[in-house]
């Protein structure tokens, strides 16, 4: 079975929140954020924007019935600034006027009086000044400073990379209308209609029950919209409830790419110990996290970097420490990986500085020490059903691994100019929210009279195809024809205190919520046929597309069950939860049983280098991943497909710069370089590894939404190895992304201290 939004995307049929139908009176809003990255607002001057064309009114911090609060796994970020600004863009002022275009006029008009406040964007300095969001936390496994003894090489170095602009296609916005009894409803491009409602609830200083929020389908969120979809959607709720009329707000790429927050950059230390035989005996490694102006979800991206600091990799002597620092600038978000690329980008990192000091490829490193079954992950977890090992094997083996370096090598022999580098990319990822009580999920299914089926559950469609595996799992749960079965919107006031649709986990958590509730109404459907009707019931065996595309007849059973069943006054309704079994985490210890399981899988990653313009090409992504049981291939192939181009884009790229003044300078199209068309690699090979799957994974098929975007970290090294085949005396900076001007500075502007004699062997 396709993805069901296929046919609608391709023919424009598919409904955003920008095709809602507007009402008559609706309100068009835009935001004026803070032209200054930290200081005092003094004053605010609205009297010309209050006078400008269509406008109805304009509403500051002091129009906040409720709380001016949005934080929220740490309450520290006002919703429109009150005393203080923290970074250029954060929402100061709301302007409301008949048109969009009036009101971004208006805002024009708007003048603030902001006292200077000392600017802080780099992470580092933030933490030497002690801002910072919350303390630092460290994962302990052995004894690494008892290690370094025993080590025949150490090896040190810093690590950095850069953050990323989400670019999802459909730009952050909310449509709110005021509803009976003094309440909202609120139409929001979210990940998270449970924290939109939430916020809103609290800034309006309502109950949560009079707040509604609906989502249809994003075009894209990527983590962008996990939490930072809320400030919108509580700002057009405000502006519904303040001025009894509906409020649509939706940002102009412009102001989307410099008022949200983007995927965290980190600036990190490590040291390595070796043994003689290229075992990793211990570890230490800090990051530091520029987590922006407020909290958001920055302490669990901090999290889920400590919980992939050795990737996939067995350490026994570890010690990871994590600082949240603040700065100046947009609060950082979630973003595909959520920390994990981070934490193993610093590894990856230091395992290419040992292979290059010890004149091995790297990936003779990284296979001597693949996870196996029965170790221990620094945070406690024992292996289990681990297919490190398995992957890389069968990566190493299909593609031919030796015969493609020695091919490399061979070319690198007689191409004068350009030069091409191999990396393998092994990723292991962890699929749970690392807060426990966030790993639940509800549904609920409707039996209609006719024998058609409507769900609701809490997760989000955002093009990653999870409405089509509810439909999948409802279908062979019930027996019947995937035709027959409906998606609803996602709204809170059928599905409750939903979990965002994020961590890659919302098909298991919802699928298996699904399948719990469709599983419970045929029982009770089989149970009333046995007993009333004697029917004799094929459609109850699994549903088997074969079956069908063989010309099976019509479920006419199912009709007849399902409308006798009714008469007989059975209920064709169910409710069901699911919350994921043996899941726990002391964080006192740092200890526990986090992840439901994990995610593995190989990429071998080739790139060829002009190393006279220091352009370069991804020629070919060659890997194994492991699936499960996957029963939407076509879906869960687009998924890697996606996830990789996005992490080959971050890691090579896209660059984003602030200047010491906070301002964003990458802030168009023109400036922010996303990976196109032309940069997909010619060679994309996705291969399925046969494996069980998992029993806490949905149908035995293995999540699939983050842990391809990690194997994009091949890019950086595979450019970087192509570019010591230039110059082998020349070890570039391990700063991402590595792009065409870095690879050029680190070829001709070598620092003078290190003279790089042309062609000559590292040591
Ligand atoms: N794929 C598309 N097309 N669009 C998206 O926004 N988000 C990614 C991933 N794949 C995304 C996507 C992220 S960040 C996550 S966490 C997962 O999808 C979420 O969906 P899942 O839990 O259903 O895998
Ligand atoms: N969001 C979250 C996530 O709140 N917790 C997580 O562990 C997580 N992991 C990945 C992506 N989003
Ligand atoms: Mo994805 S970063 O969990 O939204």
């Amino acid at each position: 079975m396709h993805n069901l939004d296929a046919a609608g995307h391709v023919r424009g049929e598919s409904q955003y929140l920008d095709d809602i139908p507007v009402q008559r009176g609706t309100l068009h809003a835009v935001v004026y954020g803070s032209p200054l990255a930290h200081g005092k607002l003094r004053s605010l001057n609205l009297e010309a924007a209050r006078r400008a064309p269509g406008v109805v009114r304009i509403l500051t911090a002091a129009d906040i019935p409720g709380e001016n609060q949005i934080g929220g796994i740490v309450p520290d970020e006002e919703l429109l600034a009150g005393s203080h600004v923290h970074f250029q863009g954060m929402p100061v002022a709301l302007v409301l006027a008949e048109t969009e275009p009036q009101a971004r006029a208006a805002v024009k008009l708007i003048e603030a009086d902001i006292e200077p406040l000392p600017i802080i964007t780099d992470p580092r300095e933030a933490a030497a000044q002690d801002e910072l969001i919350v303390p630092p936390r460290t994962f302990r496994l052995g004894d690494p400073a008892a290690t370094w003894d025993a080590c025949a090489h150490i090896i040190e170095g810093v690590a950095e990379n850069g953050g990323q602009e989400h670019l999802y296609i459909e730009t952050q916005g909310a449509y709110a209308y005021p509803s009976e009894g003094g309440g909202v409803r609120v139409h929001s491009s979210t990940q998270g209609p449970t924290a939109v409602q939430r916020h809103t609830a609290r800034v309006l200083g309502v109950g949560m029950h009079k707040v509604e929020v609906d989502v249809v389908r994003l075009g894209g969120g990527f983590g962008g919209k996990e939490d930072q979809a809320t400030t919108w959607g509580a700002l057009a709720a405000l502006g519904a409830f303040v001025v009894k009329k509906p409020v649509k707000l939706v940002l102009s790429r412009h102001d989307d790419l410099r008022m949200t927050g983007k995927r965290h950059p980190y600036s990190s230390d490590f040291k390595l110990g070796l043994s003689a035989d290229l075992k990793l005996l211990a570890y230490e490694v800090t990051f530091y996290q520029n987590a922006g102006a407020a909290a958001d979800l920055s302490p669990a991206v901090l999290e889920r970097t400590l919980f992939h600091a050795t990737n996939t990799y067995f350490i026994p002597n570890v010690r990871a420490t994590a600082y949240s620092c603040r700065t100046n600038l947009p609060p950082n978000t979630a973003f595909r990986g959520f920390g994990g690329p981070q934490g193993m980008f610093v590894i990856e990192s230091a395992i290419a500085k040992a292979a290059e000091q010890l004149g091995v490829p790297a990936w003779e490193i990284q296979r001597r020490n693949l996870y196996q079954d029965g170790q221990e992950f620094p945070y406690g977890q024992r292996l289990a059903d681990c297919h490190a090992g398995l992957s890389w094997q069968t990566a190493e083996q299909k593609f031919k691994l030796e015969q493609w370096q020695a091919e490399v090598d061979a070319f690198n022999q007689q191409s004068a100019v350009k030069k091409r580098g191999l990396a393998v990319m092994p990723i292991c990822f962890g699929i749970s929210f690392t807060k426990t009580a966030m790993n639940q999920a509800r549904a609920l299914v409707h039996i209609y009279t006719d024998g058609s089926v409507g769900i609701s559950t809490g997760a989000v469609e955002m093009g990653q195809g999870v409405n089509t595996k509810m439909v999948q799992v409802a279908a062979r749960t019930l027996g019947i024809n995937p035709n027959r079965v409906r998606l609803e919107t996602t709204n809170t006031t059928r599905v409750a205190n939903t979990s965002p649709t994020a961590a890659s986990a919302t098909a298991d958590l919802n699928g298996k919520a699904v399948e719990m509730a469709c599983r419970a109404l045929r029982v009770r459907l089989m149970r009333h046929a046995a007993e009333e009707l004697k029917l004799e019931y094929e459609g109850l065996e699994i549903y088997d597309e074969q079956v069908l595309a063989a010309g099976k007849p019509a479920e006419t059973d199912w009709e007849k069950l399902v409308s006798t069943a009714y008469w007989k006054r059975v209920s064709l309704t169910e409710n069901a939860h699911y919350a994921t079994p043996d899941l726990w985490f002391d964080q006192t210890q740092e200890k526990g049983n986090p992840f439901a399981y994990h995610v593995y899988g190989t990429a071998l990653v080739q790139a060829t280098v002009d190393a006279v313009r220091g352009t370069y090409e991804i020629d070919a992504v060659r890997l194994v991943h492991d699936f499960g049981q996957s029963f939407t291939p076509g879906i869960d192939r687009g998924q890697i497909e996606g996830g990789l181009v996005q992490g080959l884009g971050w890691m090579t790229m896209e660059e984003l710069i602030y200047n010491q003044e906070g301002r964003l300078l990458t802030n168009a199209l023109s400036t922010y370089k996303v990976p196109d068309l032309y940069s997909v690699p010619a060679v994309v090979d996705v291969e399925f590894l046969e494996t069980p799957g998992h029993p806490n994974a949905i149908l035995r098929a293995k999540a699939v939404g983050e842990p391809p975007l990690m194997y994009g970290l091949g890019g950086y090294f595979a450019i970087r190895n192509a570019v010591r085949a230039f110059r082998p005396s020349v070890f570039p900076a391990f700063s991402a992304p590595i792009t065409p001007e870095k690879v050029l500075m680190s070829l001709y502007a070598a620092p003078a201290a290190e003279p790089a004699p042309v062609h000559q062997a590292a040591t």
